[in-house]
């Protein structure tokens, strides 16, 4: 497989679809979060669990996370134009982001597709990047400075720290779907904490999103507690760029 994957590229295996997002409290759009897709002619469709990881141990997540990077650059660049004030949220591998030259790739594609910086959101996995803090941090600043916004993405998995949030130049916390989901089956608890994590983001001038927002009981407890956004089933999956730019369109 991890030869096939150096070339899903140049095949056109790849493509990049884009979950919407939406502010919670007003119900207007706030921007997507481009999710890879690899379809293989014999297999058909390989979920990004599966190829990300092997992606990341052959040095193949490099080029084609620059690919997605571009692709998503070049649809927010568009978006920017017909779709005022959406945020393009783009998952990047701690690997890419230790590359020495990945802030230099960042402002090359910023350049060459006109994305406005402030428009493109980066989503670092916040365990990885405990795990390779040295170097990634001065990327992160770097990249901070140059006006991308950045996530923690994936938080409450793993070993979340809050001395994280002030260590890293974070603007969004996306919560993990997972405590999305505890937030009903372990009730009271679970909501206590989201609800001090939602009022220690906003001290720090962060947004926090809600991911894998599934249910309206998940919807109103979020909403309660002045979460910022939502991403989930509830309101769409991820859907080819015109569907997604079609179903933002209504909720500007
Ligand atoms: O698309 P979803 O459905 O299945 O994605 C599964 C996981 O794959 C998510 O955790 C997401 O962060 C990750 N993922 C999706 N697209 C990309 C990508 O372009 N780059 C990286 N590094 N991870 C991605
Ligand atoms: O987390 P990654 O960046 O972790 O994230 C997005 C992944 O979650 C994508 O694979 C997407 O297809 C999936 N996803 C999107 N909405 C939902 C949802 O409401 N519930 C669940 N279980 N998964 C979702
Ligand atoms: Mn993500
Ligand atoms: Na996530």
């Amino acid at each position: 497989m991890q030869d096939s994957l150096l070339r899903a590229i140049e095949r056109e295996e790849l493509s990049v679809l884009y979950q919407p997002q939406l502010f919670l409290e007003t119900g207007h759009a706030a921007g997507a979060e481009a999710l890879v897709r690899w379809e293989r002619p014999e297999e058909g469709l390989i979920p990004p669990e599966r190829f990300i990881p092997l992606a990341e141990e052959s040095g193949a997540i490099l080029d084609l996370g620059r690919w997605v990077l571009e692709s998503a650059c070049r649809q927010a660049a568009l978006w920017q134009r017909s779709l005022r004030g959406l945020r393009v949220g783009v998952n990047v591998s701690v690997l890419q982001l230790e590359h020495p030259g990945f802030p230099g790739v960042l402002e090359e594609i910023l350049r060459s597709t006109g994305a406005a910086p402030e428009g493109i959101v980066l989503e670092i996995t916040e365990s990885a990047l405990l795990e390779h803090e040295r170097r990634a941090t001065e990327a992160l600043w770097r990249i901070r400075g140059s006006g991308v916004r950045l996530a923690a993405d994936d938080f409450g998995t793993g070993y979340s720290s809050l001395s994280y949030l002030d260590r890293f130049p974070v603007d969004y916390i996306k919560i993990d779907r997972s405590l999305v989901r505890r937030l009903e089956t372990n009730g009271e608890r679970t909501a206590s904490l989201l609800e001090a994590l939602v009022v220690f983001a906003h001290s720090l001038k962060m947004r926090v999103v809600a991911e894998g927002l599934e249910t309206g009981v998940q919807l109103e407890l979020l909403r309660g507690m002045r979460c910022d956004i939502g991403q989930g089933l509830l309101f769409s999956e991820p859907l080819p760029a015109e569907e997604a730019e079609a179903f933002l369109r209504e909720r500007l």
